[in-house]
């Protein structure tokens, strides 16, 4: 198949059609993205991007099946698929109208039998990337190194007990940061795929998080020499495939990034779906990242919680994407990072057409989240909430606390002058109710 080929033949561009039936779902509802809210186009709240390894190269093959979507791209030599692949994905961003996407360097281009034949492999594919993005102004949200899926990473890839496979990585890191560079990405991530372990018994923890952070500067050391923009990015996930996983939630990567001085290098790439596999609620890493000053992206997509395992998901839930948005609004945006659908269809939604409806439904699904958390924030009641249940630090000795100036001898002495504090009420179910007004 020729780069004319038409992929998604009698799909045209996706419309914006507010008043569309229930039955069609071939259409945005919510999504408009020109329109302004809050002084900036939905388009650039939202900064939505696709990508590449499960819309793309997924097969709809599980631990338990074979492949179930037949995706025409798919055929042919591993180069020649590659190529198909992109015109396919190209032809696709340009019908849906989203500007980014994301991938994965081997889901760019294959791997070949040598690191010099991979390196050739991508810069072929990164050509006609480049070529793509210059012909349809779809750009890249982030790209990422798949440094799991080969067998030399079984035991982990920056944390491996052999330094010969860190040093395989960090070649294979250069690359990908050279190919950012190519792209013009926005962000790179950084997922710690086999970086964890499944016994104590055969590892050393303590070396292992050391090598990951020496890992990491090395890669902040050449983003720097080749005059690389972008922001890096660390994607936590509690488990899969290791049972331990060191990047366990947004806290302990921050943790991480403190302890080694790397704070200001690295942000966070926050995926609900990890973050209710950690045993949080959908929005708390979201939350947390952004409390610290370091929600960089988000993989939007969602898990089962009742399964217990990484579903990946498209994000359909509008209380779920209204709490997300609330926090996107309150720190002023997500850029450069975005929301990036790292969800795939369920492997029995067979159609081509059901790429689209998927992704439709979760864009739609973010907007009507935005417009939601756009209204509750402009008329500020459960902001006004918040501030009046912590006005008791905004004077006195509540201030002193809040400034960082004030002892223990202080805090005797005002209780010794005032008492026992009279009770207040938290005024959950005010805020929930409150809250279910916008959604
Ligand atoms: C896997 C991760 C992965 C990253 C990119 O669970 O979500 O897809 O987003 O490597
Ligand atoms: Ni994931
Ligand atoms: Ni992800």
């Amino acid at each position: 198949m020729a780069s004319g080929t038409e992929f998604f033949a009698g799909i045209s561009k996706i419309p914006y059609s507010p008043s569309a039936a229930a039955r069609d779902v071939m259409c945005f509802k919510q999504y408009n993205a020109e329109e302004v809210l809050m002084g900036r186009k939905m388009e650039d709240w939202l900064r939505f991007s696709v990508c590449y390894w499960h819309s793309f190269c997924g097969t709809g093959a599980d631990p338990f099946g074979f492949p179930t979507l037949q995706r025409p791209w798919n055929e042919g030599t591993p180069m020649e698929s590659a190529r198909m692949r992109l015109h396919a994905a190209f032809e696709f961003f340009t019908k849906l109208g989203v500007k980014y996407y994301t991938f994965h360097d081997r889901d760019m281009a294959p791997e070949g039998s040598t690191l010099q034949e991979s390196n050739r492999n991508l810069e072929e594919l990164t050509d006609l990337a480049l070529q793509l993005q210059s012909q349809t102004g779809v750009k890249v949200l982030w790209v990422t190194c798949n440094l799991f899926a080969h067998p030399r990473y079984m035991n982990g890839a920056a944390t491996n007990p052999d330094c010969h496979v860190l040093a395989y990585a960090g070649a294979q890191v250069k690359k990908g940061l050279d190919v950012a560079k190519k792209l013009g990405a926005e962000n790179f991530v950084f997922w710690g795929g086999r970086e964890g372990f499944h016994s104590t018994l055969n590892t050393d923890v303590a070396a292992e998080l050391k090598h990951m952070a020496n890992f990491f500067k090395m890669a902040v050391k050449y983003k720097e020499k080749i005059g690389l923009k972008c922001q890096f990015l660390i994607e936590p996930k509690p488990k899969e495939p290791c049972r331990h996983q060191y990047d366990y939630d947004a806290m302990s990567v921050i943790g991480f990034l403190k302890h080694y001085g790397l704070d200001r290098d690295f942000k966070l790439n926050i995926e609900p779906n990890h973050t209710t596999l950690a045993g949080h609620s959908y929005e708390h890493d979201i939350v947390m990242a952004s409390a610290f000053g370091m929600l960089g992206s988000v993989d939007s997509n969602t898990g089962s919680p009742d399964l217990g395992w990484d579903t990946d998901q498209f994000p359909m839930d509008t209380r779920n994407t209204t709490l997300v948005m609330k926090t996107v609004i309150e720190q002023g945006g997500l850029q450069p990072g975005g929301l990036n659908f790292d969800a795939k269809v369920r492997r029995e939604s067979t159609e081509p057409e059901d790429l689209f409806i998927a992704h439709i439904g979760a864009m739609d699904a973010f907007a009507r989240g935005l417009r939601n958390a756009a209204h509750l924030v402009e008329e500020g009641l459960l902001a006004g909430m918040l501030k009046e249940r912590y006005l008791s630090f905004s004077h006195g000795i509540g201030q002193e606390v809040e400034d960082g100036t004030a002892s223990l001898e202080q805090m005797e002495d005002y209780v010794c002058h005032n008492g026992e504090p009279a009770a207040t009420s938290g005024r959950q179910e005010k805020c929930e109710a409150v809250f279910n007004h916008y959604v």
